[in-house]
């Protein structure tokens, strides 16, 4: 058969590289095609997500940043400070978390997806127009957010003013300063060109990127055993591939900005710069608790647990 999969980003980025890997290995082992649809060919995150869901599209990669009103839970991922930064840790949490791999897969089943993996894409830094060295200095920002209601909650309480957008939108509003601040991993900010509109990169270690693969439910469960395996195992494949292939990514695209942009300024806020980031974290983490009652507590303290796992090796 033909599968349609559909994914945020373009064929050489991060979800497009998995997606790649995704596809070889179940060609290599199947007679199924698999047809790669990147950003762009059919329309926003909102509108592959909605083709998932009616079965038009068989797989589709859609980040929490955008799940956030059809499953809440899934905001968990923009409690600020709660992922760590170090990639080896994080790659150990999403192949082993039972929130990620158990929990979080009924929630999707709820809504007719079945969850197969999420991966980090890296640590996102903040990008803007003037230098941002505390929370005072987001002050009358208008930045840019996936359109996630915590993500939105995160920024207020930094003390910006938050603007949910598609991410057609980015590019083009921060050139025409309807917006004047954006946040992204390190190799879009490079892959996007979003350098060419921002001047300032600032990471405050709040967050990494994570993104969900999953496939429509009926189509899934509809396969037979040996379908569903090697679905499996393409997904076990491409994630080992994916976090393998991120391997000093965000240094290396880094230099790139630094040589296409000699004035663009990076800096790693210090600990004293990121305390106000941090406070601001506890609100958030009450206000997704407000948000998602006793379902999103539950995920949160398996979060906390596998996290902690993942810490300890
Ligand atoms: O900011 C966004 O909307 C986009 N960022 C990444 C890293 N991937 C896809 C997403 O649409």
């Amino acid at each position: 058969a033909t599968w349609k999969y559909a994914f945020e980003e373009a064929m050489e980025e991060v979800q497009g590289k998995y997606a790649q890997k995704f596809k070889e290995v179940i060609e290599a082992n199947s007679d199924h095609e698999v047809q790669l649809f990147p950003f762009g060919t059919l329309g926003e995150s909102a509108d592959i997500m909605e083709q998932a869901q009616s079965g038009i599209l068989q797989f589709v990669d859609q980040s929490p940043g955008f799940t956030g009103s059809l499953i809440p839970e899934a905001q968990v991922f923009f409690v600020p400070y709660l992922l760590p930064t170090d990639q080896e840790q994080l790659a150990r949490f999403y192949k082993d978390s039972k929130a990620v791999n158990e929990m979080f897969p009924e929630l999707y089943a709820e809504q007719g997806l079945e969850l197969l993996t999420m991966f980090p894409e890296g640590e996102v830094a903040m990008t803007t127009k003037e230098p941002v060295e505390s929370c005072a200095d987001l002050e009358g920002v208008k930045f840019r957010v996936m359109t996630n209601p915590l993500l939105v909650e995160s920024y207020k309480a930094f003390g910006a003013t938050p603007t949910p957008l598609p991410w057609g939108e980015v590019y083009g509003s921060l050139q025409t300063n309807i917006i004047q601040g954006q946040e992204n991993p390190t190799f879009f900010l490079y892959s996007t060109k979003l350098y060419e509109v921002t001047d300032y990169i600032t990471y405050a270690g709040h967050n990494n990127f994570t993104t969900a693969v999953m496939a429509n439910k009926d189509f899934f469960d509809g396969l037979g055993e040996e379908d569903q395996a090697l679905i499996e195992k393409a997904s076990t494949e491409a994630y080992d591939y994916i976090v393998d292939y991120q391997k000093g990514l965000a240094d290396s695209e880094l230099k790139k900005i630094t040589d296409a942009k000699p004035e663009m300024t990076v800096t790693v806020l210090n600990e004293e710069q990121r305390e106000c980031f941090k406070e601001a974290a506890a609100d958030v983490e009450a206000t997704f608790i407000e948000m998602t009652g006793e379902s999103g507590q539950k995920i949160l303290d398996q979060m906390k647990a596998d996290l902690k796992a993942a810490e300890e090796g």
